[in-house]
C-alpha cells in the first residue's frame, strides 16, 4: 500500500471545485486518509517546492500555492503515487489529456487546479509536511474488496 499527497490548489477552492476533485479521487477507488484545509505559509511553500528554488516560474509559483486557502489531502492505495499522476494529468492543463483532472478543470500552468506528488520518497516527505501522524486514519475500508482483486 501507498500513501501520497493531493493538494487541492487555491484557484481550484476559489472556484468551487474542492468537491469536484475529491470526487474523482474517491471515484477512481483511492481511499482518502487525511484531509485538511489550510492557508500554506510562504515558509511551507518554499520547504515544499524546494526543487524549483531559482527556476523562472519560482516566485509565481510561490505567490500562487499561498494566495488563498488549500486542501491537502493523504491519499492511500496499491501503486496510489502514479495512479494519483495519472489521473491527474500533464503540468499544462492546456495539454491535458480530457478525463484527466487537469485536462477536465484548467487552462494553463500557473492555474492548474491540482498537486500530487511524483515519486514515493517525494510523498513520503510531503505527507509530512502537512499531516502529523494523528491527523492520518489508518481505518477498516469497507469497500476494500469491491475496489481491488488479486489478478
Ligand atoms: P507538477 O505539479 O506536475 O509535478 P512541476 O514541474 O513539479 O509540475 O511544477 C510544480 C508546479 O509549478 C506546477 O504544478 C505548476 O503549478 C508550477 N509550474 C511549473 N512549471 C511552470 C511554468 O512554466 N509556469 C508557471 N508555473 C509553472
Ligand atoms: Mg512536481
Amino acid at each position: 500500500m501507498e500513501r501520497t499527497l493531493c493538494l487541492i490548489k487555491p484557484d481550484a477552492v476559489q472556484r468551487g471545485l474542492m468537491g469536484a476533485v475529491v470526487s474523482r479521487v474517491e471515484r477512481k477507488g483511492l481511499q482518502i486518509v487525511g484531509l485538511r484545509m489550510l492557508k500554506a505559509s510562504r515558509e511551507l511553500a518554499a520547504i515544499h517546492y524546494a526543487e524549483h528554488q531559482g527556476k523562472a516560474f519560482y516566485p509565481k509559483l510561490i505567490d500562487y500555492i499561498t494566495s488563498g486557502p488549500i486542501v491537502a489531502l493523504c491519499v492511500q492505495g496499491h501503486r496510489a503515487v502514479s495512479v494519483l499522476r495519472a489521473i491527474v494529468g500533464k503540468t499544462d492543463p492546456a495539454e491535458a489529456v480530457s478525463g484527466t483532472i487537469r485536462g477536465d478543470f484548467g487552462m494553463c500552468k500557473g492555474r492548474n487546479v491540482i498537486h500530487a506528488s511524483d515519486s514515493v520518497d517525494a510523498a513520503k516527505r510531503e505527507i509530512e509536511l502537512y499531516f502529523g501522524q494523528d491527523e492520518l486514519i489508518d481505518f477498516d475500508w469497507t469497500i476494500y474488496e469491491w475496489v481491488y482483486r488479486e489478478d
